[in-house]
């Protein structure tokens, strides 16, 4: 039988397991990548496992998101995370040098290769045929050790592309008509594969843009094929010797597919407040803009800047609107600053930020009061841009610049003739803000700040366990609901008791004290539960407040991975109905967890005098982390 490009791939790096759909899998993995969010406690993890050298075939700490330096803490992560590198034969990119994302394609992704990064965005490698995933912080560390990364073999989906796209319309389209076909849930547990004849109408950042947001799918991955365009573009990176060709073979059998006819597709955007609330730029009118926001992972490439730079040539940006510049990367900025396209987007009157996630993850430019920002990013999530009631829309860098000029939501097909962008034959390579690692580790010493506490570990699972409900949420809690981000809590990442205290913050602002009140106890949750980021702080800070178990309708793939990883229980209703019948404070006792762990049989739970079931659907290894209180202290039993 054929195989799907990703099949392919995970046959290349398995190690461990078969690869049926469902069964877990381990896969030898090739790169890491770390941003510095998820970052001190990935390395932290990693000094705890005592490796000296990564094992990788090439490892990279990034420095992008917490680089507001509004007092000591982000300045001392930086220094850690720079000295743990140095130490272990990690490159470190500074801060200012990119996003993890954008640098990684441009610097060190190749097609064939498996890469984890602590950040759920990992998946942009897609773009050019690597088989990237988003991670905890934790596997990411055993992953730099040696160790394989462990996934559940994922069912294939293959999205046909047909047609090409008209002018104006942009891969964000493409995108976001996948989310709006597929929704926020619809990827969960699946590699999305794209094919068919549209494929080589796209370049590789197009590309890149597409695979991005497929963690907004939930999937596991999503990847394009390796062709002439990926050559292209690692050439002109120079470095063309990593390009290798993927394709997938002709019998190769998808469990689902999907179409998208590029050429029917209009300009879209995601309404408030999730990925998945698409609707026709056309359709949804000329609503008023108060800020435009172009960069993120998603929308910060070389090729996105100089759309924006000819929209924005020889014109002035509203009066009312305030619109930021955030390009991907050194390079990409280099780029514009030698072509003069930034010197067309500063005479415009844009806010030219640094190469950083900045306004996408909440590190300063927060929305007025209610005030409607569009943005060129990948999440929408309410609250997460720093304003509670911030009306945020996802769009094309095309929609964001003609917009930022127009004062209103702006179709842009209204523009006239569309400039045409070359991508180009050589980028503009200076790697003098990539670190490599020291040639004499021993003689680095790591640097600490009085910012970083240890990280909290779990305790042994006992026979029993009894509990109240901590909370009860609706569908889709996102992993910004459990730890918000933003420039006010990021500096906290690496201290986790004074994080604890914004856990839930916006759902339920006296959780943490009920939590503390309470010893501890279950979460209940609906559905999708964890989505969004990969941070592992959304299950150690409710592990430090003392949560044995998350019982919910389904979880997120990563989140669910990080719990198990805490040794909190990932428990789902066996029959949903009973969500109904469990309210906040109700005493919920497990009377045999340890053995129904053990043995894999449903979890017995017992409420308000009913009693029902639950399933704990883990593999072997997860069943042992669980039982010893989290994947750490079961690496440690097993090394004894
Ligand atoms: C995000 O976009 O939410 C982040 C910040 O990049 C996260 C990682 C984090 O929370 O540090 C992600 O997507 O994984
Ligand atoms: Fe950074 Fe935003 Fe991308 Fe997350 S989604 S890595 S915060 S740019």
């Amino acid at each position: 039988m054929g195989m799907t490009i990703a099949q392919k791939i995970l046959k290349a790096h398995l190690v461990d397991g078969e690869m049926v759909q469902g069964q877990e899998i381990g896969l030898r993995i090739d790169q890491t990548l770390t941003q510095d969010a998820t970052g001190t406690m990935a390395y932290l993890q990693f000094e705890a496992m005592g490796v000296d050298q990564v094992k990788t075939e090439r490892s990279v700490a990034y420095i992008d998101h917490n680089t507001l330096q509004s007092g000591f803490e982000n300045a001392d992560d930086h220094k850690y995370i720079g000295s743990v590198a140095k130490k272990h034969g990690i490159y470190y990119s500074k801060a200012g040098n990119g996003i993890c994302h954008q640098v990684h394609l441009e610097r060190f992704g190749a097609p064939g290769k498996t890469l984890i990064g602590s950040d759920s965005h990992t998946p942009t490698g897609g773009g050019i045929g690597m088989l990237a995933f988003g991670a905890g912080g934790l596997d990411v560390a055993v992953a730099m050790g040696g160790g394989a990364y462990y996934i559940p073999m994922p069912k294939m989906v293959r999205v046909n592309l047909t047609g090409k796209l008209s002018p104006w319309v942009s891969a964000k389209d493409v995108i976001l008509d996948v989310l709006r076909q597929m929704t926020v849930k619809g990827g969960v547990g699946k590699i999305v594969e794209y094919a068919g004849e549209g494929v080589k109408t796209l370049s590789v950042p197009e590309r890149a843009t597409i695979t991005n947001m497929g963690a907004e799918l939930g999937a596991t991955t999503s990847l394009f094929p390796s062709d002439e365009e990926t050559k292209k573009f690692l050439e002109a990176q120079g470095r063309g010797d990593v390009w290798v060709p993927l394709s997938s073979d002709p019998d190769a059998v998808y469990d689902e597919e999907y179409t998208v006819d590029l050429s029917a597709l209009e300009p879209l955007a995601a309404m408030p407040h999730m990925p998945d609330n698409v609707k026709k730029v056309s359709e949804i009118g000329e609503i008023k803009v108060n800020q435009c926001c172009i960069g993120s992972c998603t929308n910060s490439s070389y090729y996105d800047m100089m759309k924006v730079a000819s929209i924005l040539k020889g014109k002035t940006v509203h009066p009312d609107v305030s619109l930021t510049i955030s390009p991907g990367s050194k390079q990409v900025l280099d780029m514009l600053a030698q072509n003069g396209a930034l010197a067309d987007i500063i005479a415009a009157g844009a806010r030219i930020l640094e190469c950083a996630c900045g306004p996408c993850i909440g590190m300063g430019q927060s929305p007025e009061s209610a005030g409607v920002s569009l943005r060129t990013f990948n999440r929408n999530f309410e609250g997460r841009s720093g304003t509670q009631d911030a009306q945020i829309y996802l769009v094309s860098p095309e929609v964001a610049a003609a917009s930022a000029l127009a004062g209103v939501l702006t179709d842009p097909r209204t523009l006239g003739e569309m400039p045409a962008i070359e991508m180009p034959a050589h980028f503009v390579i200076n790697d003098n803000m990539i670190i490599k690692p020291s040639e004499h580790p021993e003689a680095v010493e790591v640097v600490r700040g009085p910012n970083i506490k240890p990280f909290p570990l779990g305790h042994a699972l006992e026979a029993s366990y009894t509990g109240k409900v901590v909370l009860k949420t609706e569908d889709n809690i996102t992993t910004d609901h459990i730890l918000p981000a933003g420039a006010k809590l990021l500096p906290y990442r690496s201290n986790v008791p004074y994080y604890s205290n914004y856990c839930f913050i916006n759902v339920d602002p006296e959780f943490p004290a009920r939590c503390r009140e309470q010893g501890g106890g279950i979460i209940v949750g609906g559905a999708n539960y964890g989505q969004g980021s990969s941070r592992e702080h959304a299950a150690l800070v409710p592990l430090y407040l003392g949560v044995k178990a998350v019982l919910c309708k389904s979880f997120a793939r990563i989140h669910k991975a990080n719990l198990v990883n805490s040794g909190i229980l990932p428990l789902t209703f066996a029959d949903p109905a009973d969500y109904d019948a469990v309210n906040l404070l109700d005493e919920i006792s497990l009377p045999h967890v340890q053995e129904e762990i053990r043995s894999g049989r449903q979890v017995t739970v017992v409420c308000g005098g009913r009693t029902f079931h639950a399933d704990c659907e883990v593999s072997d290894r997860q069943r042992r982390a669980l039982l010893a209180g989290g994947t750490l202290n079961d690496a440690r039993q097993q090394a004894q």
